[in-house]
């Protein structure tokens, strides 16, 4: 397959600007860039669509200019947004862009022939002097197209929220870059999300304008979601590429979650599988969608990618303990982190002495409304803890029940656990 042909077989292809751009790629290693902005210091899973195209591009022979947006990102992109957005500080820009920085690095080749190169903008945005800026870059704007614009139309018809003339300026800035990145590095291409084709077109522009050379835009679609939600929240909110904020296991979980009708148009995006190897997941999505084979590798593919082997690993096997597998083999980060959204209890570490019955102490803490109904349970073999079956009403709650210093796990029937803290 080409390039185009992959791009467009995996549904990355939104809209281009010129009908000649598969051709002109096809003749030659092409510079291309693709911009972030630094407004948290993590990337979210919304952001990895352009990477995995940034990394196609790369792979077939292109190199990625990948702008971090210090500069950017201080003024804030109005593009489709509904609210005029606070400003942050610059420090904390400089902070988000630094772990925006090193996020990008995992994803993308820097090193090899056709290497991928960070830069920033705030490096030539920065230094800008206002009165050239007006001069020799506004004389080529003109405001009456920029209102046109579908992307700042909500905040021009909204008439409490409005626009700043800081964030109207926004797409003049990255059309400023495009220019600059021309000149400087070649660059012949830039590449966004469907919401970005406003400020890339503008871009191309000014460099015909300014440089007299052609430049060409490929946007991204928006991923959408079958039953009509939002991509990428879970209930916890947004599921960030940070496993400082989405643990391993939850954004494990998350993919392997995904609806049958959701996940081959996923393993495309997400995934560097084979067009035969997504084939034949989709077959067992058609055949055999109990056994959810397409989810599990999906949600294998992208935790490796974005969190690496090990924290893979460590994923997979606290999903297993979730359903019936081997609790103790968890360390204790990733037991509190596995159970976070599961109710749970203190409890003082004195009734470990193992002078109480396990079913007063659940029924203290609120694991159970009564003693009959533990007793009932216990009874139908149906009460576990910290993994071991509880066989009779008179047990007796001992050290032995933790899994790690002061916790253990309660299981009531298949699924349904409450933790226990014991403290002192
Ligand atoms: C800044 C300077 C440039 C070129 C691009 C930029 C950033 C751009 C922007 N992008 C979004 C962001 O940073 O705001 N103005 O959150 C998102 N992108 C990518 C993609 C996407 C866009 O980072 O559609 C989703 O991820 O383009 O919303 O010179």
């Amino acid at each position: 397959m080409t390039l185009f042909e992959e791009l467009t077989w995996r549904g990355l292809l939104n809209q281009v600007t010129d009908p000649e751009l598969p051709e002109k790629m096809a003749a030659g290693s092409m510079v291309f860039y693709c911009g972030f902005d630094p407004t948290a210091d993590s990337l979210h899973i919304g952001s990895m669509l352009p990477i995995m195209t940034i990394a196609h591009m790369q792979r077939a022979g292109h190199r990625p200019l990948v702008l971090v947006g210090g500069g950017t990102g201080l003024i804030g992109d109005p593009s489709f947004k509904k609210d005029e957005r606070s400003l942050l500080t610059k420090e904390k820009v400089a902070e988000n862009a630094e772990g925006i920085r090193k996020q990008l690095a995992h994803f993308l080749a820097f090193e090899g022939e056709n290497a991928a190169r960070m830069i920033n903008n705030v490096d030539w945005l920065g230094p800008l002097p206002l009165l050239d800026f007006l001069r020799d870059i506004g004389k080529h704007f003109s405001v009456n197209a920029m209102l046109a614009r579908d992307s700042v139309r909500m905040r021009l018809e909204d008439r409490d929220q409005g626009i700043s003339f800081t964030e109207f300026t926004y797409s003049l800035l990255q059309a400023y870059d495009f220019h600059h990145l021309c000149e400087q590095y070649d660059c012949r291409l830039q590449i966004g999300g469907s919401d970005q084709w406003g400020n890339i077109v503008a871009g191309i522009d000014l460099s015909r304008r300014l440089l007299s050379k052609e430049t060409y835009g490929l946007t991204i679609p928006l991923v959408t979601k079958s039953d009509g939600t939002k991509f990428g929240k879970s209930e916890s909110g947004n599921v960030w590429l940070d496993p400082k904020r989405t643990s391993s296991y939850k954004f494990y979980q998350f993919w392997i979650n995904q609806a049958d009708a959701d996940t081959p148009k996923y393993l495309k995006y997400f995934t560097f599988l084979s067009r035969d190897e997504i084939e034949a997941l989709e077959r067992c999505v058609v055949e055999e969608p109990h056994k959810r084979e397409a989810q599990r590798r999906l949600a294998e593919e992208v935790t490796r990618l974005a969190h690496g082997e090990e924290a893979l690993q460590n994923a997979i096997k606290a999903s297993q303990a979730m359903f019936g597998g081997d609790l103790r083999g968890l360390d204790e980060t990733t037991l509190l982190d596995v159970f976070s959204e599961m109710p749970s209890s203190e409890v003082s570490l004195a009734v470990l002495a193992g002078d109480r019955l396990t079913v007063d102490v659940l029924v203290e803490c609120g694991v159970f409304e009564s003693k009959g109904e533990a007793k009932r349970l216990i009874k139908n073999g149906g009460l576990y803890v910290s993994g071991e079956r509880v066989e009779a009403e008179d047990a007796k709650l001992t050290k032995a029940a933790c899994l790690t210093e002061g916790i253990a796990v309660v299981r009531k029937g298949k699924k349904n656990y409450h933790l226990l803290r014991f403290v002192d």
